[in-house]
């Protein structure tokens, strides 16, 4: 396929609440969406970085600086592009994987549409609706965490996971065990917040039957994780440190997880995380798909993704208004506790475009 163009948006959307990690607050998020032009139509891509390097080394303007200086210049010299090629022809840059998949994403989107191929049916999907799990902060205090919640699981959230970082981790997984009971699906993510002398805390959750502890230890610590899964009972899975199919190899052959959390932006791209997802079946190791706080456009890329027949536990696949009053595309709403599969071409959905417009803040177009 020709391109003709790319274009970057900025864009800045507030949150219905903050979202409080161990790595920081946010109140509003800022990230950039990007459009491929091509003479069969236009595709869209979302970067997942964040507007600060906390999560990742990546951050808005570091990933605004090398989309424009090196990724889109290099893809608008090829004579034609077409998804698969696009990693390959950009492996040279070292990292900046989340810019990379959101080009990707974006030719991936065009070249479907100009095809009548959805994403779930380019990828693999098995299935039409997905289960939603759904990701809750650090509060201030644990009733204001048991209101939020016990609203999730009325709205229909079949799975739980708690924000932890030293000094939230015990009480509020006791609490909400005590309220909600153990039948609910609970697992927790530390993004990175704790040391493996941390150990004989982190097994004070062994007695909760938690489905698993994600991203405990530092992200290059891959040994410590194996170290650690020796000495907790909770199944270990890997976020931050998994950042393609061979790293994911890798920690499973040493042991560092039991699991693992896939998240395109992350590793590259859909077609790098299909990779992750084949490696991990491969060696019976469960997958799930992470969330990075999307727009619509995301979910429903994440949504196919999470449609693959590895993905066997609810990933934080949530409903547009778990994050947004008001979504760049049509809402995903939670229907029998998960979403349903988008099936028109490529993403299947579009941006609204006043919606897209309002929430802009700045666009750019990069040409030949
Ligand atoms: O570690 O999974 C994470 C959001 C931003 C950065 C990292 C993470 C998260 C979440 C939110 O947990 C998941 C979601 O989008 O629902
Ligand atoms: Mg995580």
């Amino acid at each position: 396929m020709k391109i003709d163009s790319f274009e970057i948006r900025r864009v800045q959307m507030p949150l219905v609440s903050p979202f409080r990690t161990s790595f920081g607050i946010e109140t509003e998020r800022e990230m950039l969406v990007v459009r491929v032009r091509t003479p069969d139509g236009d595709g869209w891509g979302e970067c997942v970085g964040m507007s600060d390097p906390l999560y990742s080394s990546e951050y808005v303007d570091g990933i605004d600086d090398v989309l424009k200086r090196f990724l889109i210049p290099d893809l608008l010299s090829m004579d034609a592009v077409s998804a698969p090629l696009v990693a390959p022809r950009l492996a040279k840059y070292k990292g900046h994987r989340m810019a990379k998949a959101a080009l990707e994403m974006a030719i991936m989107d065009a070249e479907l549409r100009s095809q009548g191929i959805s994403f779930a049916q380019s990828l693999g999907a098995v299935v039409d609706h997905v289960p939603s799990g759904v990701s809750v902060g650090i509060m201030d205090s644990i009733p204001e965490l048991l209101d939020a919640v016990g609203s999730y699981i009325d709205e229909g959230y079949v799975r739980i996971k708690l924000k932890i970082e030293p000094g939230w981790d015990v009480d509020p997984v006791r609490a909400v065990r005590e309220r909600f009971g153990d039948e609910v699906m609970l697992q927790v993510d530390a993004n990175t917040a704790y040391t493996l002398g941390d150990a004989p805390q982190l097994a004070k959750l062994d007695p909760f039957g938690l489905l698993l502890i994600e991203q405990p230890l530092d992200e290059e610590d891959v040994l410590g994780h194996a170290d650690l899964a020796a000495r907790i009972k909770t199944p270990i899975c890997l976020d931050e440190s998994i950042v393609s199919a061979r790293s994911a190899a890798d920690a499973i052959r040493l042991g560092a997880c039991s699991i693992v959390n896939i998240k395109p932006g992350r590793v590259g791209g859909y077609l790098e995380a299909r990779r992750i997802h084949d490696v991990c079946a491969a060696h019976n190791v469960p997958v799930w798909c992470g969330g990075m706080l999307e727009t619509g456009l995301g979910r429903a890329a994440n949504v196919a993704l999470a449609a693959l027949p590895g993905f066997t536990l609810p990933g934080d696949v949530s409903a547009s208004d778990r994050f947004y009053q008001v979504d760049l595309t049509e809402p995903f709403v939670l229907e029998g506790g998960g979403l349903h599969v988008p099936d028109g071409p490529g993403l299947g959905v579009d941006p609204l475009e006043e919606r897209l417009k309002e929430f802009t803040v700045r666009a750019e177009e990069v040409q030949r």
